[in-house]
């Protein structure tokens, strides 16, 4: 294990700046009240660290926010997530495993910074991202048509959106925090921006989209992820919830039909999770706001999420994680 499998870090973030959608910085109370947390602790046996507080950082928004390169909320998103990215940093510097819940994917920036920064510093080593998305968030502020920071978090994280000024929006990203392209795997992508396109190419970066799930199955495309990324690598898993199909969670800002089942995607965080090199997970832009007439969407939703997060303690195929190990304490 490359983190101590008992122990969690808990990140939960109130935090909807990165687009413009109200609504999914109340997701992880949402998660919460549904007992994600309570089912980690009590049925899982896991202890979990500063799970107390939704951070909304409200004292963090400046009075004035215009947009910067194209940005919109520059500033706001860039206090957040330098603030996540110094809890991340906190929990994983200390072995834990740190589990993020959104909030919108902007706050990968922090997270992605936190956790590369510790895994250097504790482990020696440079992490691999898994970012499970119908997109691609990619965009660099100047390639982005929507100004929304949601769809840049990989740019900034991997040093190929960059602000010039140390004090400007984002400057406080320095190279300890940045990801290597060559160590990120996208899976389930479907809606990629031209832009984005041609980023991935001219960076030769690996990315299974809904096509490849199709033609090679979802057991053969986590075989050649995590073949690319390499045996005892740490590995930090984004999952954004709009890589599922709108059918099981439709709550989300940005939906795109022709995604991942649920089965799917517990299959990919299973698989991560049999790795033994989890070190940190994010759950992003569940939205329990946006909701059919008779809320059902937002429940499933929730639902969603809470079955991403929580692999089933009875799952046969989990040979080497940590619940096989704490079902079997004491
Ligand atoms: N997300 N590519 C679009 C954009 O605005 O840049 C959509 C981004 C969606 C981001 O879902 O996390
Ligand atoms: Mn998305
Ligand atoms: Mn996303
Ligand atoms: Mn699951």
């Amino acid at each position: 294990f490359l983190s101590n499998p008992e122990d969690i870090g808990i990140v939960a973030v109130g935090f909807s700046g990165g687009q413009c959608k109200p609504g999914v910085d109340a997701a992880p109370k949402a998660l919460i009240e549904s007992g994600l947390l309570t089912q980690l602790r009590e049925e899982l046996g896991y202890k979990l660290h500063g799970d107390d507080e939704v951070h909304l950082y409200s004292d963090l928004a400046p009075a004035e926010d215009p947009p910067h390169r194209n940005m919109k909320n520059p500033r706001a998103v860039s206090a957040v997530t330098e603030r996540i990215a110094q809890q991340v940093h906190h929990h994983a510097s200390q072995g834990r495993m740190v589990l993020t819940l959104g909030g919108d994917h902007s706050i990968a920036i922090g997270t992605l910074a936190g956790s590369a920064k510790a895994t250097r510093e504790r482990l020696g080593r440079e992490m691999a991202v898994i970012w499970v998305d119908a997109h691609a968030d990619i965009n660099t502020p100047e390639t982005s048509d929507s100004g929304n920071i949601h769809g840049m978090p990989v740019a900034f994280a991997t040093g190929l959106a960059r602000e010039e000024n140390p004090d400007g929006p984002f400057g406080w990203l320095h190279k300890d925090h940045l990801v290597s392209t060559s160590k990120l795997v996208y899976i389930a992508l479907r809606d990629v921006d031209a832009p984005e396109k041609r980023i991935l190419r001219e960076n030769g970066i690996r990315a299974f989209s809904m096509h490849d799930i199709d033609r090679h199955g979802i057991g053969r495309v986590m075989e050649m992820a995590l073949a690319h990324i390499g045996n005892d690598t740490p590995i930090h898993l984004s999952f954004d919830v709009d890589a599922l199909d709108p059918l099981w969670a439709p709550s989300t800002g940005t939906p795109v039909r022709g995604g991942l089942t649920l089965r799917e995607g517990d299959y990919i965080c299973e698989c991560v999770h049999e790795t033994g090199s989890l070190v940190a997970v994010d759950l992003v832009e569940v939205n329990p706001t946006l909701a059919d007439e008779r809320d059902v969407g937002a429940h499933e939703t929730v639902r969603a999420g809470c079955s991403i997060v929580r692999p089933p303690s009875s799952s046969p195929t989990t040979k080497t994680n940590h619940i096989t190990t704490l079902t079997t304490r004491p």
